[in-house]
């Protein structure tokens, strides 16, 4: 699916908006600055990355109003000024209150970097090249799904998580829009709402999604699994089946005749927290390291991966070592998608 020589567009996407926790939104400069361009390059990939971040003039304050540390002249930098890297430092941008909409926190600001990411995401693949999207709260796969659907209407989507991410605006508890991405790409109901609604169309139907890592599911995500028809693989068929047997039967099942191009959308918290521990929302009994990249060396393989994420990657939880194993995780997983491990 990639035309010429094999390249591969990073999209760095610093932004926390879709979940409570600050530090989500400094992992790909920390995913960067541990190497990762010349790791992809040295695996035979031209690498471009554009550390200008595109969104950094989106007129919404990130910080909750209610906030102590709410900047007072709403003048701040985006993600209150966390955000290094980002060349805009002396820049003085309005920022906008962002009122919740129905249970949803931050949704003008979710929607507005969600539509620069799709834009980004699309712009990459339309150059036949790969958009390796590096997180940020995993609400960025509404983005990047969108983007990757824009060029490749048939691309199938694999998501890597333990949790379903399928919550809509009516079922979600936390109100956290990263535990929904997937019912917007859907169109399920309750998603058909303002602002998303200007420029996020429903590009995914239920068949052509499936799960790997689930172990923490919402009641009613799991109503909403079963009413679509949504294949899943828990940690239970890992257990069950191996790792190997999982990922087959995830192809068969989106991909039989391996002829379909193939989103992976990765958060780090489908891996057991003792391999990823630095990550917003853990939950024990997660994938080994072997497991967890087991999916991505298979899938490499298969040829027909067209566009990746890795999310939830925080650097700002936990002690040094913490930090230093998830960001290497991020950094391997990366590499083992663009075929690290192929002899
Ligand atoms: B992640 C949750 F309630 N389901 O909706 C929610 F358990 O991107 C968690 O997978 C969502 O990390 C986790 O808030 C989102 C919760
Ligand atoms: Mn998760
Ligand atoms: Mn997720
Ligand atoms: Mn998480």
């Amino acid at each position: 699916f990639l035309k010429g020589a094999p390249t591969v567009g990073i999209v760095g996407c610093p932004f926390s908006g879709g979940q409570g926790r600050t530090g989500v939104d400094l992992a790909p400069n920390k995913l960067i600055s541990a190497g990762l361009v010349d790791q992809l390059s040295a695996l035979g990939w031209e690498v471009h990355y554009n550390s200008q971040q595109k969104y950094i003039d989106i007129p919404y304050n990130p910080i909750p109003a209610s906030s102590p540390a709410a900047p007072s002249e709403g003048t701040e930098t985006f993600n209150g000024g966390s955000t290094s890297g980002s060349g805009s430092a002396d820049k003085k941008i309005q920022r906008l209150p962002d009122e919740d909409i129905g249970k949803m926190k931050k949704p003008r600001l979710v929607s507005a970097v969600n539509q620069k990411v799709a834009q980004e995401v699309e712009e990459i693949a339309q150059k036949g090249w790969l958009p390796l999207t590096l997180g940020g709260d995993h609400s960025l796969a509404m983005g990047t799904v969108s983007g990757t659907k824009a060029k490749y209407p048939d691309a199938c989507l694999i998501w890597v998580d333990a949790h379903a991410d399928i919550n809509t605006p009516l079922s979600t508890d936390s109100g956290n829009l990263h535990g929904c991405p997937v019912s917007f790409l859907l169109g399920l109901e309750g998603t058909d709402v303002s602002p998303f609604s200007e420029w996020l169309k429903p590009c995914l139907k239920p068949e052509e999604i499936v799960y790997i890592g689930l172990r923490d599911v919402d009641g009613p995500e799991k109503e909403i699994l079963k009413k679509h028809g949504i294949k899943a693989f828990s940690m239970h068929h890992v257990d069950k089946y191996g790792i190997g047997k999982v990922v087959e039967m995830a192809l068969d099942h989106v991909n039989p005749d391996r002829s379909k191009p193939i989103h992976l959308s990765y958060d780090v918290d489908a891996l057991d927290p003792i391999v990823a521990p630095s990550t917003g929302t853990p939950v024990r009994g997660g994938l080994t390291f072997r497991e967890g990249h087991y999916i991505t060396e298979a899938l490499a393989e298969t040829g027909c991966l067209v566009s990746v994420d890795i999310m939830e990657v925080n650097p700002a939880l936990l002690d040094p070592s913490s930090v230093e194993k998830t960001v290497a995780a991020g950094c391997s997983l990366a590499r083992a998608s663009l075929g690290e491990t192929l002899l």
